[in-house]
């Protein structure tokens, strides 16, 4: 699993899908390539993503938000895209950079956030968990956790 943002800044969101495959023990790796800055280095990353073996990349980027489809047109490893929350346009700019692919290149795009982060370390585990027994049982348990967290306080009123 490859995780990349467009900037560093991008972290404190990004942080968030990689919290959740920590939890799942997908393997996965973590860096910044940017659209922009570092063009070269985004083909190369796309190019040799299916090659060092990663099933599936989740990137982050916000405002002008490039990288996701720019790395789905050089590979057709499945791309999760994140929009990440721009302080000026509070991540809308992001989403619609990320979610508006033309037809024949998808990007499976998320929420604005820390909610489509961690929703897109879980939907990149589910994507491998038909395959990866240690995986599937990992969300499963994830799943059964939450739904107990909910049922054992059921009246928001109290701690
Ligand atoms: C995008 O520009 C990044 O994904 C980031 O969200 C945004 C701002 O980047 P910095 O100026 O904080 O490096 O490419």
């Amino acid at each position: 699993m490859g995780v990349v943002m467009g900037s560093r800044s991008d972290w404190e969101t990004m942080r968030h899908a990689v919290e959740i495959l920590e939890q799942l023990g997908v393997p996965h790796e973590v860096r910044v390539v940017s659209a922009h800055r570092t063009p070269d280095l985004l083909f190369e990353y796309a190019s040799s993503a299916e090659p060092r073996g990663l099933r599936v990349i989740i990137a982050g980027a916000g405002g002008a938000a490039h990288l996701p489809g720019m790395l789905s047109s050089k590979t057709h490893v499945p791309v999760l895209g994140v929009p990440v929350q721009s302080k000026t346009l509070s991540g809308m700019d992001s989403l619609l950079s990320i979610v508006q692919m033309p037809a024949g290149i998808p990007v499976g795009t998320l929420a604005i956030g820390k909610a489509g982060a961690t929703n897109a370390g879980l939907f990149a585990a589910q994507m491998l968990a038909a395959e990866h027994r240690p995986i599937r049982e990992a969300v499963l348990r994830f799943r059964a956790k939450q739904t107990e967290d909910v049922l054992a306080k059921p009246d928001p009123r109290e701690e």
